[in-house]
This record gives C-alpha cells, structure tokens and sequence, in this order.
C-alpha cells in the first residue's frame, strides 16, 4: 500500500508538471484529491490495515496529499503568471499616442461683446452698477418722465405681471436707482437683460442692453459724443462709418441715436437695414432735468448724459451676424465660430 501510494504521487505530480492551462489542472486537482479521486481510493483500505501499520499508511496518505495539493498550487500560481505576461503583452498601450480631446465649454459671443464693452468703459473710469429685472412702473417709466398714459410708453411694448410691476424694457430704471441714492457725481454702466414684445431678424423679446450714466457739475453733450466716439473706434475700428442722429427720447433732451454702416450692404441699403444703410446701436442723450427733479436732484447745479446701447446688435455689426435669433438658438455649430 505504501508502494501504491508513493507510484501515486509520483504519477500524480509528472501530469500536474505536464499540464498548460488551469482547466485541466483542475481536472487533475478532482481526478487525484476529489471525493471520488484516486487517493481517496487508495486509502479506502485503510480500515482493513493493522493497528501498527495504519497509523504509519495514514501518516504516508497525508504526505501524499500535501505533495500533490502543493504541486497543484504552484503550478495554477506558474499558469496564471503565464497567462497575465501574456494578456500584458497583447494589451500594448502607445503612451506616445495623443489622448482624447474633451470638449471644454465656452464663453458665449454675446458674454464675449459684453465683457468687451465692461472693458472700454473700465478704461474711462466707469464702474457696474446693477437694478432688478422685474421692475416697478416708478422706475421703468415715471420716473423717467413717462407718465401714465404718456404715448412715449407705446414705443415699448411691455411684459406686465398680475401685480402691476413688468420685466424692465431697458436699462434706464437702473439710472433712476443709481440717482435716487443721492451720491454724486457718478459715473457707471449697467449691463443687463431687458425684455420687449419684439420679434424679427434685429429684434429679440429678450435681450442685453448696456446703460452707461454720468452726472456732475459740469458734464456736456459734448462729453457724450466724446465718449461715444472713443467707444466706437475701439469698438469697430476707426474705418468704420458711424452717425449720431437726432432722436427723442423722454427722459433725455437733446437726444440722439448712433447707427453704424451696414455690414451686409456697405451702406447701399438691404432688406437686414430696412433700406436704410445703416443698423441702429444706441440711445442717447442730455439728462433731461425733468429725471433729476424725480429723484431730488438741482438740475440746476447738475447736469449728465446716458446712453443705452444693444449688446446683440453690436454683436451683429462686429461679427457680420445676419439674424439675431442665431445668438439664442444654441447651435454649437454657430457658437464655436467665435
Ligand atoms: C432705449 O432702450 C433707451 N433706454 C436708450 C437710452 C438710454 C436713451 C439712455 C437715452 C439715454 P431703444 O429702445 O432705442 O432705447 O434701445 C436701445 C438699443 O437697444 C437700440 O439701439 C438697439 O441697439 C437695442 N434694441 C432695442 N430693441 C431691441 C430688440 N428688440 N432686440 C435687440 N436689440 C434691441
């Protein structure tokens, strides 16, 4: 018996050093040391032995079976090695190779004007100042000697709410905000969403305006038209045609509006200017004294002058922009030419 056990292991550990793949060691592993296996069978005899002799088989079965579990357990360590160098070196990774871009967000054109605007102006010496978008008739239209019933309200088409109040139709309650606090002079831009019942290839319902405010003791129309004119030609570029033409509005007097040189027609006129040669950009004006009386200022001791100015249509002019419904339809296509 001890004979047959020893031919068993040699046996036994020549297959397990034979064996490629782990399947079949592991049929090895069922065919030597399994319930049914050969060494199970070998010691079935066991019972039949001497009491001398089956303590010494015993002993001898248990070196057999450490032999062949060892044998085994190396080699699935051996096979498993083999079979991980083998997947690392069909799994070849190019480090020299690029990676993969991932898209990164950008800022938008109309940010990208505005900034712009912030910019120039922050070189004259402008701060920000900011007011609500849900706006109380006072500030959006009486204090700016638009009184209830005043035909100057028709030229803006209003979102109202139940309550009465509306979403602001332009910057300019932002000026009566800024005046009503009393610290002068001032000298500020309002960057901001304004809202209008608008709709076509220049007009949008919702849309940016820039306000720009000065008041002091000794400010002109002249400084006005100054300050235009700078912002303009670092604007567009100092070739480019620009006019300042009369205009009205009720919180300025006098009151003028700038147009720049159509980019589509050079001029010449074409369905986007209306025929007219020219796209519109701004409102502007002297402070009427009529806005200073409204917020407790001596329109005698001062004197200012504002301006409202489109952020889409300056976008429009600069970039060559035929309808202005591109700048909010979301199309990255449209977006990343900028
Ligand atoms: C005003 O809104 C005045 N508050 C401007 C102003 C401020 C005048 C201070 C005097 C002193 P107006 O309605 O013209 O004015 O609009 C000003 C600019 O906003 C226009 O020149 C144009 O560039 C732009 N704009 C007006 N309506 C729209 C619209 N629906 N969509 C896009 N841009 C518009």
């Amino acid at each position: 018996m001890q004979n047959k056990l020893k031919e068993l292991q040699t046996t036994a550990l020549a297959s397990i050093s034979q064996t490629d793949s782990i399947k079949s060691l592991e049929e090895l592993r069922i065919k030597y040391l399994g319930k049914k296996g050969e060494l199970t069978a070998a010691l079935s005899g066991l019972g039949n032995l001497s009491s001398t002799e089956r303590p010494l088989i015993g002993k001898i079965g248990n070196e057999v079976k450490s032999a062949i579990t060892a044998a085994l357990d190396k080699r699935l360590a051996a096979l498993e090695n083999a079979e991980l160098q083998k997947k690392l070196s069909a799994d070849v990774i190019d480090i020299t190779l690029p990676g993969r871009r991932i898209p990164a967000g950008r800022t938008h054109i109309l940010t990208t004007v505005e900034n712009e605007v912030r910019r120039i102006f922050s070189e004259l010496g402008y701060t920000i100042a900011e007011g609500p978008e849900i706006e109380d008739d006072f500030h959006n239209f009486e204090a700016l000697n638009m009184p209830e019933n005043h035909p100057a309200r028709d030229m803006q088409d209003s979102f109202y709410l139940d309550d009465g109040r509306l979403l602001r139709t332009h910057t300019s309650p932002v000026q009566v905000r800024v005046l009503e606090k009393g610290v002068l002079p001032v000298k500020v831009i309002v960057p901001g969403r304004v809202y209008r019942c608008d709709a076509d290839v220049t007009h949008s319902p919702v849309f940016h305006q820039v306000e720009g405010l000065v008041v002091g003791e000794d400010v002109t129309f002249g400084d006005l038209k100054g300050t235009l004119e700078f912002f303009i030609k670092k604007m567009f570029g100092a070739e480019r045609r620009v006019r300042f033409r009369n205009s009205f509005f009720p919180f300025t007097e006098p009151s003028a509006e700038v147009d720049v040189e159509c980019f589509v027609c050079g001029g010449e006129g074409c369905p986007l200017c209306k025929s007219t040669g020219w796209i519109e950009i701004l409102g502007s004006g002297s402070v009427d004294p009529a806005v200073f009386e409204a917020v407790r200022i001596d329109p005698e001791k001062y004197t200012g002058f504002a301006f409202g100015l489109g952020i889409e249509r300056i976008a429009m002019l600069k970039y060559g922009v035929k309808d202005i419904r591109l700048f909010y339809a979301s199309d990255l296509r449209f977006l990343r030419q900028f």
